[in-house]
């Protein structure tokens, strides 16, 4: 009797053990809100530089530009709205006030706008419209606000937080709902310029107040941060997680370096957002109309910046007709076409995935294949480098190796390496990484396997992966 009320108090603690255990773990530093994790499944938006600098040809106006160079002769929102969905952005992000201080729209605190425009007689509001055709598209609508102001006469007083916040109030309360904030952090002053402190508790409380969904992008968040370059690309290592404390937007911002790969241990959870023009410019040139990036550019920059854990936010500026310049619409159709070529045949589909360990439960390494954000495979409190195979019921070929981290429970992988398993029944490795984050894909060489083994080699807690994809990109080149 002794002995088998042993065995059940035993068989118990077991039952309670592996309970315990195929619950998912605690998260792991920082992580996303809601709203955070809704953007960053954004994945690309696009950007649209538009103003003044249109029609002179300048990359940043000096603020003294007579309001009638303003005159697009043909303006359509809907066929920037139409040709942003066909390429499958989720976004438009607009610069309502570039650095010259022009408005977009009738501002209440500036005559520097349309208003004073012969567009449409003065009656014109590019954010009323762009906003409409945005919501008749079903996609986001974001603006940029740029805090240096080269028109604004308070522009280096403690009188122009006052404008800038009441300039913030007068967009987010009627162009709503907005899903980003872009506060630039450039300021061409020089030494001996104007120097403004900016009251930025002021001007986030401002979008909050209006949009507490709205994600604020700038230098240092708090909602996203810059990737440190606009070339469109983000580091092969990049943390969703930055140090903030101390620092702020533009000059006071942490070092490019920093910002390029986070920082391991940031305090606050900080995604990348990778912004690039299509074209040399921000804004139109006619110059440029033949330097519009290629479709190869393109795809490289998906990888360098989706690829690598990062929003792409792809600026394509209408051109002085107010339209989307043909020569870009098209490139945005091929780059379209090509990203659904490529990704939309999972090759690691129909496989068997076996793993080192899992932690039960529902928490099982089939996980890594389906398609539910929110189902993954985990692994036991204490085990940072497990490993998963993945078995196909046949050979298949591959150059694209994706997986993305569950980071809800936050960001934890700091090393992996991928191997394949070829038909001689020798096992090679294709490929080392540091970080995966929301999503990382790596370009491998051509392959053909019978199975790829994906191996943590450095985690800071339990790795937590939701996704494992192979594809085939016979369209990059590389
Ligand atoms: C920079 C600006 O100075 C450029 O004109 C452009 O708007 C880019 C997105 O940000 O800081």
């Amino acid at each position: 009797m002794r002995q088998i009320r042993i065995i059940l108090a035993g068989l118990a603690t077991a039952i309670l053990a592996s309970c315990s255990s195929s619950q998912p773990p605690q998260a792991y530093g920082p992580i996303p809100t809601p709203d955070q994790m809704e953007w960053q499944k954004m994945e690309t938006n696009m950007f649209i530089h538009f103003g003044p600098n249109t029609f002179t040809g300048l990359d940043w106006g000096h603020g003294q530009e007579n309001e009638s160079v303003f005159n697009p002769t043909e303006l359509d929102c809907r066929q920037w709205a139409r040709t942003a969905k066909a390429a499958g952005f989720k976004g438009i992000i607009i610069t309502a006030k570039h650095h010259d201080g022009f408005c977009l729209w009738p501002s209440r605190e500036s005559t520097h706008s349309v208003a004073s425009s012969s567009w449409r007689d003065g009656k014109g509001d590019v954010l009323a419209e762009l906003s409409q055709a945005c919501r008749e598209e079903g996609l986001k609508f974001g603006v940029y606000i740029s805090p240096w102001d080269r028109n604004d006469p308070h522009y280096g007083t403690p009188e122009y937080n006052d404008v800038f916040a009441s300039t913030i109030d007068d967009i987010h309360g009627k162009y709503g709902p907005i899903f980003e904030q872009w506060f630039d952090g450039a300021n061409g002053e020089g030494p001996s310029g104007k120097k403004q402190v900016y009251d930025w508790d002021k001007f986030h409380s401002m979008v909050y107040s209006h949009n507490p969904h709205c994600v604020i992008f700038s230098d240092v968040g708090p909602g996203c941060r810059w990737c440190s370059n606009e070339r469109g690309v983000a580091g092969e290592t990049n943390w969703s997680k930055l140090d903030v404390e101390g620092f702020v937007p533009g000059i006071g911002a942490p070092p490019t370096d920093t910002l390029f790969c986070g920082n391991v241990h940031g305090t606050n959870w900080m995604p990348a957002e990778v912004d690039v023009s299509i074209r040399p410019s921000w804004f139109w040139k006619e110059s440029e109309n033949d330097r519009v990036k290629s479709l190869e550019k393109l795809l490289d920059i998906y990888y360098t910046s989706v690829g690598r854990n990062g929003l792409l936010l792809l600026n394509v500026p209408p051109d002085n007709r107010g339209l989307l310049h043909e020569a870009d619409c098209a490139r945005l159709m091929e780059f379209r076409a090509a990203l659904d070529e490529i990704f939309s045949k999972d090759l690691a589909q129909g496989s068997k995935v076996r793993a080192s360990a899992s932690r039960g439960g529902k928490l099982r390494p089939a996980n890594l294949l389906d398609e539910d954000y929110d189902s993954f495979w985990t692994v036991p409190d204490g085990n940072l480098t497990p490993s998963f195979t993945v078995t196909f019921p046949e050979e298949r070929t591959f150059n694209r190796v994706m997986l993305q981290e569950y980071i809800p429970l936050g960001q934890r992988v700091a090393g992996f390496k991928v191997e394949a398993l070829s038909g001689d029944g020798t096992w090679k490795e294709l490929a080392q990484a540091t970080t995966i984050g929301y999503k990382r894909i790596l370009r491998t060489e051509k392959t053909t396997a019978k199975a790829v083994r994906v191996t943590v080699t450095r985690s800071y807690d339990v790795p937590v992966l939701n996704r494992f994809a192979l594809y085939l990109d016979e369209i990059s080149g590389k």
